[in-house]
């Protein structure tokens, strides 16, 4: 299902669908924004099906209760969360709209690539791993943004094309990026949840 979210710093369109014949998706996502700051979430629980929901959802409803705390607090909150489930691995990028800066952390296979509209793409390192309670130190970057950078966030059901490079460079839209990439999707055998996005596009 594609979904337009029109927040006042930032457009962002997602796509989320459930692997073929599973009623339900492992993966979850979350988007949101205030006066500050614009955050956004992807979360694939480990496995399939149910267990990996559960883990999934757990992990998005904690970002939505503490959504305006740091995004290192968010990471240490999920993981506990995740204790006594199956796990999942998470990524969160937040806008930092006073400092222009964009704060990315993450824990296991989620796709990142920004691309500002003067420069070469930057694609945040990733970390191994998962979470699922245990004690573990997680890892952010800054990333300096501007107006009209764009990015693209996706679970491990996406397999990325070189090809999208050309649909994020100067996109239109995130809409009409979001159905480039979903029209050159070949496969689509796992849960799949994909967030274009463009820094401040009505300024
Ligand atoms: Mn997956």
């Amino acid at each position: 299902m594609i979904k337009h979210h029109q927040l006042d710093d930032m457009e962002v369109t997602s796509f989320h669908t459930a692997k073929k014949g599973n009623w339900c998706s492992g993966d979850a996502y979350y988007i949101s924004s205030d006066d500050d700051y614009v955050i956004c979430a992807v979360a694939d629980g480990l496995g399939s099906g149910e267990e990996a929901m559960e883990a999934s959802s757990a992990v998005i409803r904690c970002i939505e209760e503490h959504e305006d705390e740091s995004v290192e607090e968010l990471m240490a909150r999920c993981n506990n969360v995740l204790l006594n489930t199956r796990g999942a691995v998470l990524t969160i990028i937040k806008l930092d709209i006073p400092s222009k800066e964009i704060v990315y952390s993450n824990i296991g296979n989620i796709g990142c690539i920004f691309y500002p509209p003067s420069g070469k793409l930057v694609r945040p390192i990733p970390s191994r791993g998962y979470m699922s309670g245990r004690r573990q130190k997680f890892k952010s970057q800054r990333i300096q943004y501007e107006k009209g950078t764009t990015f693209i966030l996706y679970s491990d059901g996406l397999r990325f094309d070189p090809v999208f490079h050309a649909f994020m460079n100067g996109m239109p839209s995130t809409e009409k990026a979001m159905q480039q990439v979903i029209d050159s999707m070949t496969d689509q055998s796992d849960d799949t949840t994909i967030l274009i996005g463009k820094v401040a596009p009505e300024n």
